[in-house]
């Protein structure tokens, strides 16, 4: 519906590369409302409850060191279909598979360092944004472009 929301996070290379402004009007321009946005040094614990699915994996221990290594901006956008359609806008996992109009297609080279990160599921977004926002740090909006945008 047109109040879906995920969860959007620009991790720390992506920081570190200013690319936080672009990322952000990306979202904008497609017309997506922003809806909550912070920064802060990601909490080891909040990050294994994030990455809770990839506790096993190889690459994991590596994986909570990069994206504790510096600030992260953690976003909430709203819009109609904005889960999947987030996903499509960020790109594949690996950047070199990412297709060129993608942000990680456009500005990375590699799985470690792949800028952004979006909720996969309508499910998987609602559970990151409790874990990541408080609930008064969302705002409930109306923008005056909105009934240009979806319906
Ligand atoms: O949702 P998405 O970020 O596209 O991929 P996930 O499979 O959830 O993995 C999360 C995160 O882990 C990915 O963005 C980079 C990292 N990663 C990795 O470093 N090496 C892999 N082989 C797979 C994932
Ligand atoms: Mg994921």
């Amino acid at each position: 519906g047109a109040k879906e929301r995920t969860l959007i996070a620009v991790k720390p290379d992506g920081v570190q590369r200013r690319l936080v402004g672009h990322i952000v009007q990306r979202f904008e321009q497609k017309g997506f409302k922003l809806v909550g946005l912070k920064m802060l040094k990601a909490p080891e614990e909040v990050l294994s409850q994030h990455y809770h699915d990839l506790r096993k994996k190889p690459f994991y221990p590596l994986l909570l060191h990069y994206m504790s290594s510096g600030p992260v901006v953690i976003m909430v956008w709203e819009g109609h279909n904005v889960v999947s359609t987030s996903r499509k806008m960020v790109g594949d996992t690996n950047p070199a598979e990412a297709h060129p109009g993608t942000i990680r297609g456009d500005f990375s080279l590699h799985i470690s360092r792949n800028v952004v990160h979006a909720s996969d599921s309508l499910e998987g977004a609602q559970r990151e944004i409790q874990l990541w926002f408080n609930r008064n740090e969302l705002m409930d909006w109306d923008s005056c472009d909105q009934s240009n945008v979806s319906h």
